[in-house]
């Protein structure tokens, strides 16, 4: 089966019982639940068992917008290639790779059904303890592990190479750096916030910022990224974590996969007045950076080369690495309130007064840490994000 076509549940049964060599006489159902922005998700069990299998398949244009907007189906063999390198480095956080089919650009995945999507939790309230330190744990181990810090010249160089992903990662480019900072027609601005838009697109300075941190997302290929590391590519719960959903990475800035799981925190923070009060979505921003320091040191200082080991080199590398991240949470902030796709947090927010209000809070935030980015330490975001939250 292996020529392209757009698969139905029946196909994706008939792949399922190739791929994991089920026989003839096992039973199984399937169904679409995918709701992400680029692909279709099938899940696919036997009748009366509680986990099945997932079927991603990339379809050849992105599924949010339509066929008007072709994209490369090779992204499911590229993620699957990256999920695979994770996952030798980080087992413990990452969707297990059963199975791919780059002709039929499919996917086949582990049922993590028992977990449940972060953002849900956050939605819902609920803090899940333990989360952003593993998340720490599983950065600090995927960018170190695919960096200058662990591999030689020759390998960094080639890995770099096996894992580009020129059309997804152009993407990403002109979704977080280009379209916010314009009146793009690919924007989607509410009309109560549109004069903070417009504020925005003539603020020389800050797009002087932006111009640099879309130059570095190009030019420092320092580990392969997950390259969308939002709540929603983030199952949890009792004690587990698994991070999935990888098609845009590749390498780039290690700033930039914190600073997309930073944005998505204060995104949620800003979201929820009542966090002003109990704001532990910047507690766990600031667990997620000491977990993820302390995880690089360690993996850092075992490195093949004693000279980039030395503490002092790590040291510096890190403090640049959170300004970087800072940055890239700013444009995170930005694109997700004004850009083409918005997240739950605040656009379920039922009151338009309180939605605009929260987000007004995420352009100012945004915009604070791009142009702050150099002057702010984990303590100090705390008091700038509960200032402007004033
Ligand atoms: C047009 S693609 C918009 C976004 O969807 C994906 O989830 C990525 O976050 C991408 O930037
Ligand atoms: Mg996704
Ligand atoms: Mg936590
Ligand atoms: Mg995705």
């Amino acid at each position: 089966m292996s020529q392209y076509r757009i698969f139905n549940h029946d196909d994706a049964i008939a792949y399922v019982r190739q791929a994991a060599q089920l026989d003839s006489a096992v039973v199984l159902q399937g169904e679409e639940i995918g709701d992400g922005n680029l692909n279709q998700v099938f899940k696919v069990w036997q009748p009366g068992q509680a986990k099945g299998f997932i079927v991603k398949q990339a379809l050849p244009y992105i599924r949010c917008i339509g066929e008007s907007w072709p994209l490369t189906r090779d992204r499911a063999r590229i993620e699957a290639e990256i999920l695979l390198y994770h996952g030798q480095h980080c087992p413990e956080y990452t969707v297990a790779v059963l199975h791919h089919d780059a002709e039929l650009s499919t996917i086949l995945l582990e049922d993590l059904s028992d977990l449940q999507v972060w953002r849900q939790a956050l939605l819902n309230g609920q803090h899940v303890a333990g989360v952003s330190e593993k998340l720490g744990v599983y950065l600090a181990q995927v960018h170190v592990h695919s960096s200058d810090f662990q591999l030689d010249y020759h390998a960094q160089r080639t890995a770099q190479l096996r894992f580009a992903n020129p059309e997804l990662m152009a993407i990403s480019e002109a979704v977080y750096f280009v379209d916010p900072f314009c009146d793009h027609e690919r924007n989607n601005v509410a009309p109560e916030i549109r004069l903070e838009a417009e504020q925005l697109w003539a603020d020389q300075a800050l797009k002087t910022r932006v111009a640099r941190l879309k130059h570095d997302f190009r030019c420092k290929g320092q580990a392969l990224l997950h390259g969308d590391l939002h709540t929603g590519s983030v199952m949890v719960g009792a004690g587990k974590l698994k991070v999935i959903d990888a098609e845009f990475g590749g390498y780039g800035p290690m700033g930039f996969d914190l600073g997309v799981i930073i944005a998505h925190l204060l995104l949620n923070f800003c979201a929820q007045p009542a966090s002003r009060q109990q704001p532990q979505r910047i507690k766990d921003v600031q667990a997620l950076w000491r977990s993820y320091k302390i995880q690089f040191f360690q993996q850092a200082s075992q490195g093949a080369d004693s000279s980039l080991a030395e503490p002092e080199v790590i040291g510096a590398f890190l403090r640049q690495v959170w300004q970087d991240a800072l940055g890239y949470a700013g444009c995170e902030m930005i694109r997700r309130t004004i850009g083409v796709a918005h997240v739950a947090d605040i656009d379920t927010i039922a009151d338009p007064i309180q939605k605009a209000a929260s987000q007004r809070q995420a352009l100012a935030l945004g915009r604070t840490l791009i142009m702050n980015a150099d002057q702010l330490n984990d303590a100090q975001l705390e008091h700038t994000a509960l200032n402007i939250a004033l």
